[in-house]
């Protein structure tokens, strides 16, 4: 059969496309996706976060599973656009690429493509939010009344609230008064956990900076296994270059940006036991602010390319 995509990959999309793109993953590819659902917390806006898993095995699959986190961060509008680009090409060339073939005979999937769609929608509201970067949490109490949001890569239970964080309800590292207080990374821990016996590895999309950072974020320590995460990330790295000629830098947050606590990667290993975690910052490269979230829609297709190949390699050599 035809290579068939779905996606278009000229533009940047809504909540609402997103939703409709996984749910006609599901309906043309029913071998291959046993599942497109609604995670179970709601988001402060009543919107519901969705996952696909893509399996050559069912629901009731037993096989080595990879979990895929994007657009956690609101303003990173690259992160989701990467994710459905990867379902895209999977579903499309399963059976006809080695590379496909190969990643889904040998894992499941499960993917969160849109994990803050409060935020997402928010700045795709109008030019003045776009660079929104937390959830749409409403503070009613105390001299929070009236601010909103908590940073989600700050919320999960990896160290809460010790580094790279701010107390302020106004600041974009808020993260939260607890670890969890947030449905949409409540909606990623049930997620993991439900498969964390068989979880391999576990992936977090963010932008920007062209780096795969490996854990831990939350302090200066590593895990045992660091050497190995580090060589698999180098070579990721170098097969991500091969496509576009995009040069990511490999190391931890402390080493390359900034300590930070609360991260999901650090979280997946700490909190659900996963052996293998990195979190991407992708195109572009450098340190401007105003321009790095906004990527212009014609390089989502040249950073899916990329992406492809780099999350390729770390499935297969993980
Ligand atoms: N960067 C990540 C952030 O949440 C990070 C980097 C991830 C640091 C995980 C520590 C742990 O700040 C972006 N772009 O959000
Ligand atoms: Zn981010």
């Amino acid at each position: 059969a035809a290579t068939q995509y779905i996606v278009d990959n000229s533009q940047y999309h809504s909540y609402a496309t997103i939703q409709n793109y996984l749910n006609t993953f599901k309906s043309n590819y029913p071998s291959l996706v046993p599942d497109v659902g609604v995670a179970p917390h709601k988001t402060h806006d009543n919107r519901d976060v969705s996952y696909i898993t893509l399996s050559t095995n069912g629901v009731s699959s037993t096989k080595q599973a990879i979990f895929i986190e994007c657009g956690i961060h609101a303003r990173e509008w690259i992160s989701p656009a990467v994710c459905l680009y990867f379902i895209d090409r999977l579903l499309a060339t399963y059976n006809s690429d080695s590379t496909a073939t190969a990643l889904l005979n040998q894992f499941d999937w499960v993917i969160i493509p849109e994990a803050n769609p409060d935020g997402y929608e928010y700045t795709r509201s109008s030019t003045s939010n776009r660079l929104w970067r937390k959830n749409r949490r409403r503070f009613t109490t105390g001299n929070c009344n009236g601010y909103y949001g908590v940073d989600l890569n700050r919320n999960f239970d990896a160290m809460w609230g010790t580094t790279g964080v701010s107390s302020s309800c106004t600041s974009d590292t808020y993260p939260g008064t607890g670890a969890f207080s947030e449905p949409e990374s409540r909606n990623i821990r049930d997620k993991v956990n439900e498969i964390k016996d068989r979880l391999s590895a576990f992936i977090s999309i963010h932008s920007y900076s062209q780096m795969i950072l490996t854990p831990y974020g939350f302090d200066s320590s590593k895990p045992s296994n660091t050497g190995h995460i580090t060589a698999v990330s180098n070579a990721a790295r170098d097969k991500l270059y091969n496509v576009h000629n995009k040069y990511f830098t490999v190391g931890t947050p402390g080493e390359l940006l900034y300590h930070a606590s609360g991260g999901s990667y650090d979280w997946s290993m700490v909190g659900a036991g996963v052996s293998f975690a990195v979190t991407y910052e992708l195109r572009p490269a450098g340190s401007d602010w105003a321009t790095g979230f906004r990527l212009p829609a014609n390089q989502i297709l040249p950073s899916g390319e990329e992406m492809w190949e780099s999350i390729s390699h770390i499935a297969l050599n993980h």
